[in-house]
Parts: structure tokens; C-alpha cells; sequence
């Protein structure tokens, strides 16, 4: 599909009042997205795990606009509470996003939104956040414009999502989502994401991620700043060529169910993300003390013990433990009773593969 596709397609809309529900879960990165140019157009291909307990819940209102003009009506409340703080960047997707819905003029809007993860955890609320407003916007133009085809709702929630943060556009299918061309995967696209489309052998359908929480504070480094460091950055060309070599690397992996090539690839992608921090100007260590111990743990228990774990990382300093569910019964007693000793108040979500966005009923 291209940009033109996800323009507007249904009758005039006469605004009225109601609200739309979506929650969204986070994903996690394989194969990660770092440097962008455009609106949220990746730099290379991505390939993420849909998690399942990690995910925002988000109430839209709506109502017959009460201002004149372009600028977007909005008012955001996060756990009942306002949160006017949001509303910047809600306004700004508004923005994105009109050119694809022209209807949002007529409309004022009041969002209702929860995390089902700490908000000072250091997990990224944006990408769940984002899907969730999106899902809530889609929803609401089907009830303009009910004929909407399945496949075009959920494409269009991923490309809107894209437009409000990038790691967003993979936070509505479930699954394993590929966002971003590929030569060797059809029907990949930089617009938006779909569920990744090659075979995937059984073991890593049920896959569990543990994400400790070494450090709960604010981001040293936003993401906005972050993908901006690869902009001249000495090693930015042969770290988009690694990340699509990665991807075609594990098509094969995925397929046969190898588990070490899957950690070869998953570790080097988590430790490359952090190389690319560590050699910008300036240059960021988003990783702590407690990370690298969590690290060098986590190698030492598999050379011993043979149990298929592996680690990745986000833009931060918390670890994301991935095993297969076959290996809960040994490897979790090993994270409660060895890896939390690490993370603040022995702080840690237990995870794992989701099946995507969906509605939900009171909230
Ligand atoms: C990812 N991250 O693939 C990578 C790996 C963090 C580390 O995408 O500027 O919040 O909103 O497009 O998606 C975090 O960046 O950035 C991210 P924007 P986003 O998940």
C-alpha cells in the first residue's frame, strides 16, 4: 500500500459525541530501529516481539468541536488524573494524522489512558500509547465509514501509529511484526508494519520476556535524540547494513527454531543498539552497573546449564531476559532468585509473545 491509500475514503461526517476503546501492548525489538529521516521513516528494517501484560489502555471522547479552527481540542488524563503534559505531543500526532482524516477538525477530544506497567518503570509507554490513539482514531472513522476493509483498519492504525512514534507502528498485530522494506520480505514496508510473514517454528510462538528493572527513572536519552545521533554518525552506514544482514540472518533461524543463532543475533543486536550510544557525539552509557552484571549472569547460567536464554536491551538500562516457555521451569527460578537482586526493590515484569491490540470492555 502506499500514502495515498490511507487518505480518507468514506461519506461526509456530521460530528456527534460518544467514545472509542483500544488497549495496545509494548513490543519489544529483535532486530532494532535506530536512525530515522522523515516522519518516523526507519532507517532499516526492525523486527519486534508483541508483548502481552505490558500495554496501554486508552478511552477516547469525542464531541462536536467547541473552538474554530485548525488546532486540535484535547485534553489527556492518565490514571483519571489530568495530565496536561501529554497533550503537546498528542496535539502534534493530531497534526500528523489530518492529512489522512480530515473529519478530525470537526471533533474535540478527551483521552482517558492507563499503563498496565509503572510509569516510571523505564518501559517505553510511547509505542503502546501511540497504538492505542491510533486504534481509538481508526475506530472512530469506521463508524463513519463502516465498508472500511479489516486490512485496511489495522494498516492504517499502524501507519497512523508511525506517524506519533516510530517503535509504535509494531504495537498493534501480535506476534512477531516486521516494520520497514526488506528486499527478501514481500509486502514489507517503511510506511507501516505487519505480522512478519515468513515461517516461524513453534518454540518461538511461546516465547517469555522478564524484563528487570535495573533503573526506573526518566530516559538519559529520548528517542527523538537517540535516532538523531546516527545522523553523521562515523558508523551509521554499516549499522543499517547489519541490522537488514541480521533480519535476512534470521528468516532461516526463525524457521528452523535454532536457538543459538537466535541469540547470536538478538544479543549482537541489543549490544550493537548501545555501541551506537557509546561511539556518538556526545556520547551516552544507558547502561548501569546492575545491566552488565544482569549480562555476564545471564551468559554464565546458559555456559552452565545449557537453558536456551538470552538478553536484549532497550534505550536504557533495564534488560529484557528472553527464553523459550519450555525453559520457564528452570530459567525464572533463576531470574527470581539470582538476576532481581539487581533491579531496584527487586523489581521485574514477567512477560511474554502477545497476540496484539484489542478493545475492551468497562474500563
Ligand atoms: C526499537 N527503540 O526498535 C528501538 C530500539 C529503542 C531501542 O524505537 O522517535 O520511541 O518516536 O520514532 O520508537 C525507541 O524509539 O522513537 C525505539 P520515535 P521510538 O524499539
Amino acid at each position: 500500500m502506499e500514502e495515498r491509500d490511507f487518505e480518507y475514503q468514506g461519506p461526509q461526517v456530521t460530528p456527534g459525541s460518544g467514545s472509542v476503546r483500544w488497549s495496545a501492548p509494548s513490543n519489544i525489538a529483535l532486530v532494532k530501529y535506530w536512525g530515522k529521516h522523515g516522519v518516523q521513516l526507519p532507517a532499516n528494517p526492525s523486527l519486534s516481539f508483541t508483548l502481552e501484560a505490558c500495554a496501554t489502555r486508552t478511552e477516547l471522547y469525542y464531541y462536536p468541536k467547541k473552538q474554530t479552527g485548525t488546532q486540535p481540542e484535547v485534553e489527556v488524563f492518565l490514571d483519571g488524573l489530568s495530565a496536561p503534559g501529554f497533550v503537546p505531543k498528542v496535539r502534534q500526532f493530531l497534526e500528523r494524522a489530518r492529512p489522512y482524516m480530515p473529519w478530525l477538525d470537526q471533533f474535540g477530544f478527551r483521552l482517558e489512558t492507563s499503563n498496565s506497567f509503572p510509569h516510571s518503570s523505564g518501559i517505553a509507554s510511547s509505542a503502546s500509547g501511540m497504538a492505542a490513539l491510533a486504534l481509538c482514531l481508526v475506530e472512530l472513522e469506521r463508524r463513519f465509514y463502516p465498508q472500511m476493509p479489516e486490512a485496511l483498519f489495522r494498516r492504517k492504525a499502524s501507519f497512523l501509529a508511525r506517524l506519533g512514534s516510530g517503535s509504535a507502528a509494531r504495537s498493534i498485530d501480535g506476534g512477531l511484526v516486521l516494520w520497514g522494506e526488506h528486499p527478501s520480505i514481500n509486502g514489507s514496508s517503511d510506511l507501516y508494519a505487519i505480522p512478519y510473514p515468513g515461517e516461524v517454528h513453534a518454540v518461538f510462538q511461546e516465547y517469555h520476556d522478564t524484563i528487570l528493572l535495573v533503573d526506573e527513572g526518566e530516559k538519559a536519552v529520548s528517542s527523538t535524540v537517540g535516532h538523531g545521533l546516527m545522523h553523521g554518525h562515523p558508523y551509521a552506514a554499516s549499522r543499517f547494513a547489519q541490522a537488514g544482514g541480521n533480519l535476512e540472518r534470521l528468516q532461516d533461524i526463525l524457521a528452523a527454531g535454532d536457538l543459538d543463532g537466535f541469540i547470536e543475533v538478538v544479543e549482537s543486536e541489543a549490544l550493537s543498539l548501545h555501541a551506537m550510544m557509546l561511539a556518538s557525539t556526545p556520547s551516552y552509557i544507558l547502561m548501569k552497573p546492575g545491566t552488565l552484571s544482569i549480562i555476564e549472569a545471564i551468559r554464565d547460567f546458559r555456559a552452565r546449564t545449557g537453558n536456551p536464554v538470552c538478553f536484549t536491551l532497550d534505550a536504557g538500562a533495564n534488560v529484557h531476559v528472553l527464553y523459550p516457555a519450555a525453559s520457564a521451569g528452570e530459567v525464572y527460578p533463576f531470574i527470581r532468585e539470582v538476576l532481581t537482586a539487581y533491579c531496584k526493590d527487586g523489581h521485574h515484569i514477567c512477560d511474554r509473545v502477545g497476540t496484539g491490540a484489542r478493545t475492551f470492555g468497562t474500563p
